[in-house]
């Protein structure tokens, strides 16, 4: 047997709304719309891996560049034996930087919500850090959580370090990211967390990094459609519906939308829905923050900011917020 795989520990936490509730729900409502977590199935997972690497997308490779920057000073932050808890892991590619600068972590607590992807990339990760616990948790972030003690180990004795990179932050609106800051906290046992926010900037920069020339942004935006046709047998006609992501600079944010080409009906679970040539499905909002106005949602809720990080051309920004 091989030993790391052994140390993998599974918690499934309570599934939210399912793709076809949530999707019948969002299809019924004017503006029609589909909520964003729902990009994230393997497909989507590996869009959303390609968009990373896209020249656009200055997002991922800024972060990359500031967290192997301060990669030692973060470590010290997190204190040793600390348990890293990333929220919405993904690929797990970032969490190795502050692996392989901390001088001993202790455990990492990937969660995600996409759970045969998650199960692929920890099983890599145990094979390179087999001093490590490892506990993937399947599950939906946005919801309650609560994250049980480690076996053998109780709130006091292992800090926890949330981890939440990417700016997926900015993908809830103002509110929602508040409440969401709020439950991590909670879920953090008085322990830290870092988190990548992207910052207002130029709206032609923004533009670009939504609306790539190589069309991979607009194929994980589709790919919402795909998976109901391939899971759900719904007949959206891919072609009959358009990528649009315009910046809304008075919300500081990017907006993103399927917009029907034609006129047209689609059939899901039994039901008809119709589309009127030019009629736009919400499926994102990715907001955009300046480093004042995130530190000051970050003390609302209930942290307090620490050190920040960013880029000479400051378009990305990493905060350490410690629990009050
Ligand atoms: C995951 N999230 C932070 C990405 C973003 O930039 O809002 C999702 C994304 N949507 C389109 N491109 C990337």
């Amino acid at each position: 047997m091989d030993t790391s795989l052994a140390r993998l520990q599974h918690v499934a936490l309570p599934e939210g709304k399912n793709f076809t509730d949530s999707l019948v729900a969002g299809l019924r409502k004017t503006p029609k719309e589909i909520a964003c977590k729902f990009f994230y199935d393997e497909t989507g997972s590996r869009l959303f891996d390609a968009i990373c690497e896209l020249p656009e997308y200055y997002q991922t490779r800024t972060e990359t560049a500031l967290l192997k920057r301060h990669a030692g000073e973060i470590a010290a932050l997190m204190g040793r034996e600390a348990e890293i808890v990333e929220f919405g892991a993904g690929s797990l590619r970032k969490v190795r930087i502050l692996l392989d600068a901390s001088q001993d972590p202790y455990a990492y607590t990937p969660l995600d919500i996409s759970g045969d992807y998650l199960q692929k990339v920890v099983r890599a990760l145990a094979v390179d850090y087999p001093a490590l616990v490892l506990r993937p948790v399947v599950g939906d972030f946005t919801r309650p959580l609560e994250i049980p003690d480690l076996p053998g180990r109780n709130s006091k004795m292992s800090r926890r370090a949330g981890f939440f990179p990417g700016s997926t932050i900015g993908n809830f609106k103002p509110d929602a990211a508040m409440a969401l800051l709020r439950r991590m906290r909670a879920s953090l046992n008085g322990g830290g967390l870092l988190i990548g926010v992207d910052l207002v900037k130029d709206p032609l920069r923004l533009h670009a990094a939504y609306n790539d020339a190589a069309g991979v942004t607009a194929l994980f935006n589709k790919n919402l459609l795909a998976r109901a046709n391939r899971e759900l047998g719904a007949d959206f006609d891919l072609d009959a519906f358009a990528h649009y992501a315009p910046y809304n600079a008075n919300a500081h944010r990017i907006e993103m939308y399927l917009v029907s080409l034609k006129r047209q009906s689609v059939a899901l679970g039994g039901q008809h829905f119709e589309f009127a040539q030019g009629e736009a499905v919400h499926t994102e909002d990715s907001h955009k923050y300046t480093i004042e106005s995130f530190r000051e949602m970050a003390c609302r809720a209930g942290f307090n900011p620490r050190a920040v990080w960013t880029d000479e051309e400051r378009l990305f920004s990493l905060h350490w917020l410690e629990s009050r």
